[in-house]
């Protein structure tokens, strides 16, 4: 099947003072027919990618953790699942701080073979690079969660973007039914998503729509969804499953109303071949200073206790188990390259810099959150 190509231009500021990074050029789309629904609905749920003892085994990692982190969690004592005992987490469990990006155990998860394979089929190669993404760990908590608990609808694509750009993923690792935190889509937004721009476009701000790929909506657009006859759709799935949809769908994490644990990771892998040397020398600081991005791996906000600054005291600036990455795991980093493609310097940084560098001071980027 013929690739499509698309052309964005924006103005490039300088990733170091914005925390943001812009790029211009041409990017691939992805190809979706190894899943139609994608292409039809804007989601699908792959079943099986990992196999369920893995997840399991994913999960005690992710539990391990978040015990270790030392304020009092622990995942056998249900006494102990209230917010102020674990890591600082965003709305619905979302976790993008602590380095937890760059743990061993979130590498490993990005390095199974079947995860890549799966994103492999929708780019059309396997030379990719991955997003240096969060988790998710939504207890079901009996404390007041205030505005964590809100819906936030949202898109992360630019309306300037109104073409398939980026298929998001969550492999998700514990039971997930009905009633537990989880992916909820607005199923039929994503056939609306030109047309909610086009026709809504008094809401422009002054000085345009942003490129950045992200828009949350408010109430009053949500109601445009709504009169056209979208309806939201709680993604149930099991351990190992893959989520998948196109970034033109509404979507937002809730929380639980269950009784029963959402334990995930975000993940999103795109053509090495496609990276500027801007981009990949951003994330070659990035692996540096344990730093982490939004979805997706070539056009990215940085994300992390490097740019937020720290929530809480005790928030760690790195991993607590620094990654030992293996050789597909630099490949997908974007430290070495892979057959084929060069990758010119621009950083100077070496490799046993990567592994060691010191945390970076700076608050780039404090902008809202919707991961
Ligand atoms: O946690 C979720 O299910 C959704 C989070 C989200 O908005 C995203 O992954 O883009
Ligand atoms: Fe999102």
């Amino acid at each position: 099947m013929p690739v499509a190509t698309s052309t964005e231009t924006v103005t490039p500021t300088s990733p170091t003072t914005t925390g943001t990074l812009k790029l211009r050029g041409q990017t691939e789309a992805p190809i979706t027919s190894a899943y139609p629904d994608l292409d039809e609905k804007g989601w699908t749920v792959v079943k099986g990618v990992v196999p369920k003892e893995k997840a399991a085994k994913y999960v005690d990692r992710m539990y391990e953790w978040a015990e270790k982190y030392g304020t009092g969690f622990k995942r056998d004592d249900r006494e102990t699942w209230q917010i102020k005992n674990m890591p600082a987490f965003n709305k619905a469990g979302l976790i993008n701080r602590n380095g937890v990006g760059h743990e061993q155990f979130v590498w490993d998860m990005r390095s199974e073979p079947a995860l890549i394979d799966a994103f492999a089929k929708i780019w059309g190669t396997d030379q990719l690079l991955v997003s240096f993404d969060g988790i998710n760990i939504t207890l079901p908590y009996k404390d007041d969660l205030g505005w964590r608990a809100e819906p936030w609808p949202h898109v992360d694509q630019s309306p300037l973007k109104r073409y398939k750009h980026c298929i998001q993923g969550i492999i998700n690792l514990a039971d997930n039914g009905p009633k537990d935190g989880g992916l909820m889509i607005l199923d039929g937004s994503f056939q609306l998503y030109n047309q909610f721009f086009e026709e809504n476009d008094a809401d422009k701000p002054a000085d345009g729509w942003s490129w950045l790929d992200q828009y949350s909506f408010t109430e009053k657009q949500m109601q445009w969804f709504y009169d056209h006859g979208c309806k939201w759709t709680k993604l149930a799935c099991e351990p190992g499953d893959l989520l998948l949809w196109d970034s033109r769908c509404v979507h937002y994490g809730a929380h639980a109303e269950g009784d029963n644990p959402r334990l995930a990771m975000y993940v999103c892998y795109k053509p090495a071949k496609d990276a500027t040397p801007e981009c990949l020398a951003v994330r070659k600081r990035l692996m540096k200073d344990w730093g982490m991005t939004s979805h997706d791996p070539l056009i990215f906000r940085e994300r992390g206790t490097q740019i937020f600054g720290k929530k809480t005291p005790n928030e760690r600036e790195v991993p607590d188990d620094k990654p030992i990455l293996s050789d597909r795991a630099k490949q997908l980093a974007g430290i070495t390259e892979y057959p084929g493609l060069s990758y010119p310097d621009t950083t100077g940084l070496e490799y046993s810099q990567l592994e060691y560098g010191p945390g970076l001071a700076g608050n780039r980027d404090t902008s809202g959150d919707p991961a």
